[in-house]
């Protein structure tokens, strides 16, 4: 039987994250906890960490799209915050991110980790942000990493 499982240290990886302005105050907490995996878990070095700043989640996929198709980054992480309102209007930004990061993915074959959060409240965003929830900028360094092992030991 053979099974392939990802490690995590990627030490050669260059990764670049992008990350959302809007509900910046809970993405800031995500990129630190992405980060910080990045360099104590995978080992990978500060200046193979490339952080693109967008101004919300509709703007994600375009620059993953931008970044993937460059060639020069192992695996992408995307951060940000959708927190339910009143209206449809989360159902769009976050559906629509969700699947053109999907579909970049796909296209791109580059690993992309998912570390936006979809929330019905700020309460619920902030406990997945790096408290009682854990920090989901956290479990998508952690994907990425192992994803970038997995795909080049199947290369
Ligand atoms: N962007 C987010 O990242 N999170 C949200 O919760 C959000 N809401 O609720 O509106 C949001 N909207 C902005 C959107 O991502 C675009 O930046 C904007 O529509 C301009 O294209």
């Amino acid at each position: 039987m053979n099974v392939i499982e990802g490690v995590v240290p990627a030490p050669e990886a260059k990764i670049a994250i992008v990350i959302a302005r809007f509900n910046s105050f809970i993405n800031d907490s995500l990129l630190a906890g992405a980060v910080d995996t990045l360099k104590r878990q995978g080992q990978v070095k500060d200046e193979n960490i490339t952080v693109v700043k967008v101004p919300g989640a509709v703007e994600i996929p375009l620059v993953a799209q931008q970044l993937a198709k460059s060639g020069k980054f192992d695996a992408l992480i995307s951060l940000g915050t959708v927190i339910r309102g009143g209206t449809y209007h989360f159902e769009l930004v976050a559906n629509e991110c969700h699947k053109g990061l999907g579909h970049i993915m796909l296209e791109y074959n580059v690993p992309i980790a998912f570390g936006v959060l979809t929330t019905e409240s700020i309460e619920q965003a902030i406990e997945r942000a790096g408290t009682k929830g854990g920090n989901k900028g956290t479990e998508a360094a952690l994907s990425a990493l192992e994803m970038i092992n997995v795909m080049q030991v199947i290369k």
